[in-house]
Parts: C-alpha cells; structure tokens; sequence
C-alpha cells in the first residue's frame, strides 16, 4: 500500500460525502497518483465501514467493467468490485429521486441470489450455478462521483465503482432450466426499447463475473456468503436518465422489474 490510514480514512470521507451531498469531484489519483490497487479497494471499505457504523446494513455485491461495451464505454480492461447498501434499494416499480444523484445512468443486469458460500482462488463458473439459489432482472443505477465520468480504474474501485441505486423484480428463476449465455434482454426507457443484448455478453456467461468476484474476494481472505444478492454487470452501455424517466428491464423467461425516475 501506498497511502497511510489517515489518507484512506479521509479520501473515503471526500468520496462518501460527495455521494450524500449528490457533488461531484476530481478524480482522487489527480492528488495521489501512485496510489495502488490495495488503497483503492481499501478505500472502499472504508466507506462501507462509514456505512455500516451508521446502522446501514449490506444489501448486495456488485461486478463492474464485466462486459466488451461497459469496458469500451469506459476505456478500461478489467472487472472491478463493489457493494450496495439497504439505502441503495429500490422497490421494484418505485422511485429514484435524481436530486439525490449528479448524473445517473441505468445499466441492465442478471442479479444472482446465493444458496451457499462462494469462495475463491479457483472459483469457476459451474461452482457459481451450484451455489445459486435464483437469478433475476436487475437495474443497477450508477452515478460515478467523479466529474463528467472522468476517471481512471484505481479511483473508480475507491469511488465504489459507481454503485448509486438498484432494482430487483420480476420472476426468480432457478439456473438449472436456464442457460444465462443466450439469455435475451430487453432495456427500455419510457415505453421505447433502446438497448438488446444476451448474457453471454458479460465474460461470456454472467456465472463467471461471479466467479471473478468470488476469486477477487478469496485473493483477500473473503467470501461470497450464503444468500448474498450480486449484481453481475451490465450487459450493454450504461444509458443516462433524468427526472421523468421510466425504465423497465426485461429478461426472457424472468420477466421485467423497472423504476421511475423523478
Ligand atoms: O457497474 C458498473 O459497471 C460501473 C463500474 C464503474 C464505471 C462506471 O461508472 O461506469
Ligand atoms: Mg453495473
């Protein structure tokens, strides 16, 4: 590691507040640019600490950058990891108030519910579908702290990779009729459909994002517990909303779950 626990502590403070305060920021590596991988994802969980002492509780994991146009939207080459707290959740049909967020995008994704814990190194695809209980449709709101979405990788793990907002819905599937490869998805955005894609567009199938989450925390000493909701990564680009907008995901054979923006 690179910065010392002050630095952390504080650059979590900066990230949380501007996250609260719906403000952005300058990407933190503008001010510590030989902070590492270690720093960033310890920034992270500083945040989380700061949540969770707040009476907060963890409501979900997430995958980032997991798919070819996330990555080319972007400009990155890797996955990253993050989490959701309770007051990330919204009801499925509910509301998203966009005042409490600076530029929010919506990215369609297959969420994953775990029967029994995931732990890495060597966590692979076929260890994820045994271990899942159901998938579902979800709709991962996120909202980079970051000006503009300016950023680079290290500061956008810290940023707790974007991660705002989220919906569950639909009709829980177990995987064992599925094969999440060919899945179709449908995104629309006030009765219009304006995105399409297939599982098989995250890591080729959305089980090994899992596995990489998995096989991230395993490399720290963690695990993926029984009954934990995760996020596999948008399976499209992200698409920008704003107050008045309706979003409904749909996923064949899982129906859809969708939110309002207001
Ligand atoms: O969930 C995601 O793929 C977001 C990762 C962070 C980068 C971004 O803000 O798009
Ligand atoms: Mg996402």
């Amino acid at each position: 590691m690179k910065l010392d626990a002050a630095t952390i502590a504080g650059l979590a403070a900066h990230l949380e507040t501007c996250q609260l305060e719906a403000r952005d920021t300058p990407k933190i590596t503008d001010e510590h640019p030989h902070m590492d991988w270690e720093d960033a994802y310890a920034i992270q969980d500083e945040i989380l600490r700061r949540k969770l002492s707040r009476g907060l509780r963890l409501a979900g994991l997430k995958a980032g950058l997991t798919s070819f146009a996330k990555m080319k939207q972007m400009g990155v080459d890797v996955p990253v990891f993050g989490f959701m707290t309770g007051d990330y959740a919204v009801p499925d049909g509910g509301e998203c108030k966009v005042s409490e967020l600076i530029h929010p995008k919506v990215e369609p994704e297959i969420a994953f519910v775990t029967k029994t814990a995931l732990r890495g190194p060597g966590c692979h695809i076929a260890a994820v579908l045994a271990a899942t209980d159901f998938v579902l449709p979800g709709i991962e709101v996120i909202d980079s702290r970051y000006r503009d979405f300016k950023f680079d990788l290290k500061s956008v793990i810290a940023d707790n990779t974007s991660a705002a907002r989220f919906v569950v819905g639909g009709q829980p599937q177990p995987v064992s009729a599925l094969d999440l490869r060919t899945t179709g998805i449908v995104l629309e955005k006030n009765g219009e459909a304006i995105a399409f894609g297939a599982g098989a567009a995250v890591l080729g199938h959305p089980a090994a994002a899992i596995a990489a989450l998995a096989n991230h925390l395993g490399a720290r000493g963690q695990e993926i517990p029984a009954g934990t909701l995760i996020l596999s990564g948008g399976i499209t680009e992200a698409v920008a909303v704003k107050a008045g907008d309706q979003v409904t995901l749909r996923v064949q054979g899982m129906g859809s779950t969708s939110l309002r923006f207001v």
